[in-house]
């Protein structure tokens, strides 16, 4: 017997046994079950391979080299399959999540190793948590429907199964509001650096929702507030204050030669703290209701995230009045709030309101009873430890794309955290975990890609695999991360290949 933990495999699986032998995988090779997840399955191996598999009718019995895909009630829980690779391979799923999961399992097994063959194993596997996610930021620089599909594509084959879009912030408003019409018309074409901005269509949000979905991952929008508003001042200016500039603003603005904001003119710069709406006036609280009300209209998933990070010219009675204005707003709409920890210092945030928290793993100042006041209140914690998760930080000192204020990541540094040793809360208060891309730095989705890539396989990991099983360690994890690298050239994938991992090339 051979340990899991020689399969190339990530996220590291719950349980597998590996056999003597290989299954060849053909253009001969027929894929059995009307899922969705076979034709995913034919396409990859069409990309890798260069042959493609065929669709078995279903009346046909199973043949030596052949892929079963079937639902399987006796697989215990959702997102949960097995794998049996044997004369034929067999994928069983709880529900479609797991037989797509299987799926991404067989593909990272396939090889070319004189001639297609994946290993004879026997593969249980199961999620540590629900909730594995990505966050990308649209507003600092813009992607299109198409480039989030492929970022969906490349994250969802890691198991992950929420993408946070953080739909709006200073330098733009990307989603298209109707009773606000004016937030796309005039706070859509900016972004930071003064590059092209762009917005998504209602059509085109409900897309990418789509999408997602078929690649079962739950799209959690975010609209920041109270702060990181100064481009809905540029569309309606009466929702906002003024500018508050602070000293650390100012500096940063001049050293690095960036513009400082101007009421009702568009932002560009990388500066945060300096916005909020008008959290006294009535028409602020009008507003509010009318996007979580459309927001809500068109996201199928559970959850709304309304922000509220880095309020800085806000006094700490008015921030804590708004945020509980809008968490009991989001809930009215039917759906759970989402918020960053800073939410957690008001009092009364409506019950079940799901706190992301993304202080250091080290937690400062009032971070972690901030954090710990959301548990409180009935719910849970997302976990974004910024100086683990932030997939916007540095590789390494001298790496061209990203910032330095959290810490430098490297790979091991992204992969060595524990997500319920960060706070003092209840081990089940966690849901998961999520590593955000902010997009200050990242200008194209090469970029996206070679800030994100290897490092949220390491997330993946985290998220997924359990503590306990042999092989959730680093050595491991390297060795089964570099055996990554075709699978990832084949999907076109610009990974970064960073020098502590040994890349493979077949
Ligand atoms: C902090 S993390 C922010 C973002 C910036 C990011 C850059 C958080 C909730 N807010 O506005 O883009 O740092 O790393």
């Amino acid at each position: 017997m051979v340990l899991p933990h020689s399969l190339p495999l990530v996220p590291l699986p719950a349980a597998a046994v590996v056999r003597e032998g290989r299954m060849p995988i053909t253009a001969a090779t027929r894929v059995h079950g009307d899922s969705p997840a076979a034709g995913i399955l034919i396409d990859a191996v069409a990309r890798r391979a260069g042959f493609r598999p065929v669709r078995a009718e279903a009346s046909e019995t199973p043949q030596p080299g052949d892929v079963v895909l079937r639902l399987e009630d006796a697989i215990p829980a959702s997102e949960a399959y097995s794998l049996r690779v044997g004369e034929h391979a067999q994928i069983s799923g709880a529900d479609e999540a797991g037989l797509f999961y299987g799926v991404q399992t067989l593909l990272q097994l396939l090889r070319d190793d004189e001639g297609w063959s994946v290993p004879h194993v026997d593969v249980d596997d199961a999620p540590r948590f629900p909730h594995r996610g990505v966050m990308l930021d649209v507003v600092r620089h813009f992607f299109s429907v198409a480039e989030v599909k492929t970022f969906i594509d490349a994250t969802s084959a890691l198991k992950l199964n929420r993408l946070h879009l953080h739909l709006t912030d200073d330098q733009g408003w990307r989603l298209q509001i109707d009773s606000w019409p004016r937030l796309t018309e005039l706070s859509s074409s900016s972004a930071a650096d003064g590059d092209p901005g762009g917005f998504y269509t209602k059509d085109d949000y409900r897309e990418i929702v789509a999408y997602a979905a078929s690649r079962h991952m739950v799209v959690i929008p975010e609209i920041d507030l109270p702060g990181h508003t100064h481009a809905i001042g540029v569309a309606y200016p009466d929702l906002v204050e003024a500018p508050v500039l602070n000293d650390g603003l100012v500096q940063q603005a001049e050293s690095m030669g960036q513009p400082l904001p101007v009421a009702g003119e568009v932002y560009t710069g990388w500066g945060v703290g300096h916005s909020s709406v008008r959290i006294r006036e009535e028409r602020t609280y009008d507003f509010v209701r009318d996007v979580v009300r459309e927001v809500a209209e068109m996201t199928p998933g559970p959850y709304i995230h309304i922000g509220g990070d880095e309020s800085l010219g806000t006094t700490q009675e008015d921030f804590d009045h708004f945020v509980e204005r809008a968490t009991r707003i989001v809930t009215d709409a039917g759906k759970i709030p989402v918020a960053w920890h800073e939410v957690g210092a008001a009092e009364d945030i409506a019950e079940g309101t799901v706190g992301q928290y993304w202080g250091l793993t080290v937690p400062r100042g009032t971070h972690a009873a901030e954090a710990a006041h959301f548990v409180e209140r009935r719910g849970s914690l997302i976990m974004s430890p910024a100086d683990a998760t932030y997939l916007d930080m540095k590789y390494s000192e001298d790496f061209p794309l990203g910032l330095t204020w959290a810490a430098i990541i490297d790979v091991r540094r992204a992969y060595e955290w524990e997500p319920t040793a960060v706070l003092d809360v209840a081990d089940d208060a966690i849901l998961g975990v999520e590593a955000p891309l902010w997009s200050e730095t990242a200008r194209t989705l090469e970029d996206v890609e070679r800030l994100v890539f290897p490092r949220v396989a390491a997330e993946a990991e985290v998220a997924w695999s359990p503590r306990e099983a042999p092989g959730r360690e680093w050595e491991s994890f390297r060795g089964r991360l570099g055996a990554q690298a075709p699978l990832w050239k084949a999907e076109g994938i610009r990974f970064h290949p960073a020098a502590e991992i040994p890349w493979s090339d077949r």
